[in-house]
């Protein structure tokens, strides 16, 4: 076997260009024979046939490669022959392309040129495959060895006044591994500042978990969810952004579930699912999902909580000891007597008004969360991306508690996550705050002295590039210019910076916003054989719910220039720590077995970590919620969070948007213009309104708009616009609107976080359309 892949020719490859705005009609159910068609069509596309039959067999099967799509686990024990879903094989298309981009490519395309494609057009043309360099002043990157790479961050690095000067992003694809030793290398550097995109995603749900319940995980496993009794999804689209939880939802429908969907979309998959690998699901009309469907207002579901609690509360007092799990308030929580005090304010008629339900419909889920006796919550960016995102996912919290459904079988709390291994990489220690525990066991293990001061996270990173505090910004994987609210602030921030180095897989906007110099590193994904001194490397990953297993790509790599991650961080340590430096970077970087063991000795829950992980299914961390009914919080107890109510009003003549993925691509990698469940194709400059909204802004359907975004920053109302978005009417709630990330990233301002969580408030953004002005 050759050791890279014969790749397609190295010419610029073409593209579908958006075309007019397509409305077809919304579909009723997720999956089916489209779903494995499509799957195929994208696979074969990009990796040819044989390539893609190799991949597909072996993606999330035990000896084979974790999915890079999303973090839902694998189904323990019996894993199906095929455990993948559309949107995985289009994510594993993407990166398993024999497309390459070789420096011919950089020589033939001015990075100025660069600047007037699309990031649709980017990604296409296929997986980064030498190191580029681009010098101050230079119109095209050109090639340079991974020494010469090296050489100049260690000199930007030296010529720093303080380490907080350099900030290290992460993405969620990150292996452990990687992450581990790159929260390593800058913390024996001397900054925490580690912001990664999780702070744009489920830092509200850490937040808000870990003050009521002593760790920000989720507490259930998929053999929980399947023996659920009542499952409530909020503020998730799981058909397109986590396909393969429909089937685990299929199964807790059969084994008797109920499922309400709480969400101002009528997402497809949340209604009716088919299973593309069953005959059923091929010929027949599928599995019912959700039984009832809330269509609540942008940024209601925190009303929604406390109106299901006070009605708890109000038939636990008219029917004593039926409603609460008294034994558990007693012996396991904090604060409930203050949160029932609360609730004596909710007035049931305001939270129909703010929710958008009706009172019979909040009676139902109320009597339904009353009776049931295994109770799963999921939530997603629907509840996170809010300015009271950590409010709204406590509120949840505390619904559940009410009802003890902690640390029961069937029951309890699951953010689903997003990256496939976001979660693992928090684990490893990429937060700007870890806590001392793990400082300290880090620096007894390795004889450094990590700082203590809390580093930059994603926006805070923002305001100090923007404030000329960063020397030299790195990119573990992402794309941080597009992923980031505020887009153009956010280049502004990222130019000044004196070096931006991207360690990626594909081209991206990120490598054309950039500082002074700025450097492409090419690394190996997932699908990618990673090879190391004739050794096969192993990587591992954390899912959704805390299982670790072990990733072993098979792919030869599209060039021979790439390198894995641990090899690159290994490699530019050696460089700038020096080789008498106490890590010993290039062991590690020559066994990973050698990482894992001392993963072992500095994160808890990890004994045995290369006998364990090497076990079919690998091993579940410790969860003591979850385990033990115990909460690792400073009163030892599960607290009742206590926020003032909050929710999102609609000032006249405005709308609320949400920004949000379409069901072709995978953050701000675009796959193509077909936002198939919704009914929406050949364009993504569209924005959904309801159409009651559109006759009462005065505007059709059909026509183009600019969207402008209202602030109410420190200076003042501040304004954003995007232009020439098609109106498109859409089944979503009064007052609300939608449009697709990151296309609309431009209106979402730098200071619009979530309170404690500094998450950017991607789901209620207060605008106006106006009509083009070429219209
Ligand atoms: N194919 C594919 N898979 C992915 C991704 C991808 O881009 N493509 N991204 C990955 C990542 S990083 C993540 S974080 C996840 C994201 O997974 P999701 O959170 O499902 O992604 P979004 O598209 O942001 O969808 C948000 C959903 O919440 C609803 N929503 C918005 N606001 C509210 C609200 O106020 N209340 C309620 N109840 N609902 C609301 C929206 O209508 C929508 O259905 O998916 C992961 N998986
Ligand atoms: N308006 C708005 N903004 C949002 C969101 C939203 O809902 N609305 N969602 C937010 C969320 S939930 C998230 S998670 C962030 C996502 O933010 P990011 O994680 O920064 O963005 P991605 O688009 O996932 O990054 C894609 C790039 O990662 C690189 N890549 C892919 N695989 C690998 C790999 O294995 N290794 C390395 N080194 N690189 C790799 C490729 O070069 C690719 O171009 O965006 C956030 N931004
Ligand atoms: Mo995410």
């Amino acid at each position: 076997m050759s050791n890279t892949h014969d790749t397609e020719s190295t010419a610029t490859h073409a593209v579908d260009e958006p075309r007019e705005v397509r409305r077809t009609h919304r579909k009723s159910y997720a999956a089916g024979v489209p779903a494995v068609a499509v799957a195929l069509k994208r696979g074969v596309e990009q990796m040819g046939a044989v390539r893609t039959a190799q991949t597909l067999i072996k993606l999330n099967q035990r000896d084979g490669f974790d999915c890079p799509g999303c973090a839902w686990p694998e189904t323990p024990g019996h894993r199906k022959h095929a455990e993948f879903c559309e949107n995985g094989a289009k994510a594993v298309a993407e990166e398993a392309t024999r497309r390459a981009v070789t420096p011919e490519f950089f020589a033939a395309h001015s990075v100025d040129d660069l600047r007037t494609r699309s990031g649709y057009w980017l990604s296409q043309q296929g997986r980064l495959a030498h190191p580029m360099y681009l010098g101050s002043g230079d119109t095209h990157y050109r090639p340079l060895s991974w020494d010469e790479a090296d050489a100049v961050i260690a000199d930007e690095l030296a010529a720093m006044d303080s380490p907080d000067e350099a900030v290290f992003y992460t993405s969620g694809r990150t292996s452990n591994e990687a992450a581990f030793l790159y929260q390593l290398f800058a913390r024996s550097l001397g900054t925490n500042n580690l912001p990664d995109c999780s702070n744009m995603c489920h830092e509200s749900s850490g937040a808000a978990l870990g003050a009521s319940i002593g760790i920000g995980k989720g507490s259930v496993t998929v053999p929980d969810l399947e023996a659920a009794d009542l499952i409530l999804i909020a503020g998730q689209n799981p058909g397109t952004n986590h396909p393969r939880m429909l089937a685990t939802l299929e199964k807790a429908k059969h084994n008797g579930a109920r499922i309400v969907a709480i969400n101002p979309l009528p997402e497809a998959g949340l209604m009716r699912f088919k299973d593309p690998q069953k005959v059923g699901g091929v010929i027949g009309a599928g599995t019912k999902l959700a039984d009832d469907f809330l269509q609540v207002r942008l940024g209601s579901d925190m009303a929604l909580f406390r109106g299901v609690a006070r009605l708890l509360r109000d038939a636990e007092r008219a029917a004593p000891g039926t409603v609460f799990d008294q034994q558990f308030l007693d012996e396991s929580c904090a604060g409930v007597e203050e949160y029932l005090d609360l609730l004596d304010d909710v007035d049931l008629d305001e939270v129909v008004e703010i929710t958008g339900v009706t009172r019979a419909e909040i009676d139902e889920l109320a009597r339904a969360v009353a009776t049931s006796r295994r109770i799963v919550l999921c939530w997603a960016m629907g509840l996170t991306q809010h300015r009271h995102g950590v409010a709204t996912i406590a509120e949840g919290t505390n619904v559940l508690l009410l009802r003890g459904m902690i640390g029961r079988v069937g029951a309890g709390l699951c953010p689903v996550r997003g990256h496939s291994n976001v979660q693992g990489d928090r684990t490893m220690g990429i937060f700007e705050k870890m806590p001392e525990s793990f400082l300290a066991a880090q620096d007894a293990e390795f004889g450094i002295t990590s700082p203590r001061e809390h580093g930059y996270d994603t926006v805070a990173a923002i305001t100090a590039m923007a404030a000329g505090k960063v020397r030299v910004f790195v990119g573990m994987g992402g794309n941080f210019v597009s992923a980031s609210p505020d887009t153009d602030a956010t280049a502004d921030a990222l130019r000044r910076c004196a070096l931006t180095v991207h360690v990626s897989t594909k081209l991206n906007e990120s490598h054309l916003v950039t500082g002074r110099r700025a450097l492409i590193l090419p690394t190996l994904g997932r699908t990618d054989r990673d090879v190391i001194d004739g050794v096969a490397q192993r990587v591992s990953v954390e899912d959704s719910m805390s299982a670790v297993h072990l990733s072993r790509g098979s792919l030869p790599p599209v060039s021979s220039h790439l390198r894995s991650e641990v090899a690159i961080i290994c490699d530019l340590a050696t460089r700038v720590l020096g080789t008498a430096h106490p890590v010993p970077w290039q062991e590690l970087k020559r066994d990973y077995d050698r990482i894992r063991d001392r993963i072992e000795r500095v994160v808890p829950g990890f004994d045995d970590f290369n006998i364990r992980v090497r076990r079919s299914d690998g091993f579940v961390l410790p969860h003591p919620p979850r385990d033990t009914r115990s909460f690792d919080t400073p009163n030892g107890k599960a607290n009742f969070a206590l926020h003032p109510l909050e929710w999102v009003d609609v000032p006249a003549g405005r709308l609320i948007l949400q920004t949000l993925r379409s069901h072709d691509q995978y953050n701000t990698t675009v796959y193509g213009h077909d936002d198939r469940y919704r009914g929406i194709s050949g364009n993504r400059h569209i924005v959904m309104v309801n159409p009651d909204d559109i006759a009462s802004l005065g505007l059709r359907a059909g026509q183009l708009v600019d969207i402008v975004s209202e602030f109410d920053g420190e200076a003042g109302v501040e304004e954003r616009r995007v232009r020439g978005f098609e109106v498109v009417p859409y089944d979503t709630p009064r007052g609300n609107a939608a449009a697709y990330y990151p296309e609309t990233n431009p209106l979402v301002p730098l200071g619009s976080v979530a309170r404690e969580s500094n998450t950017p408030v991607s789901k209620a953004v207060v605008i106006r359309l106006e009509p083009a002005a070429s219209a």
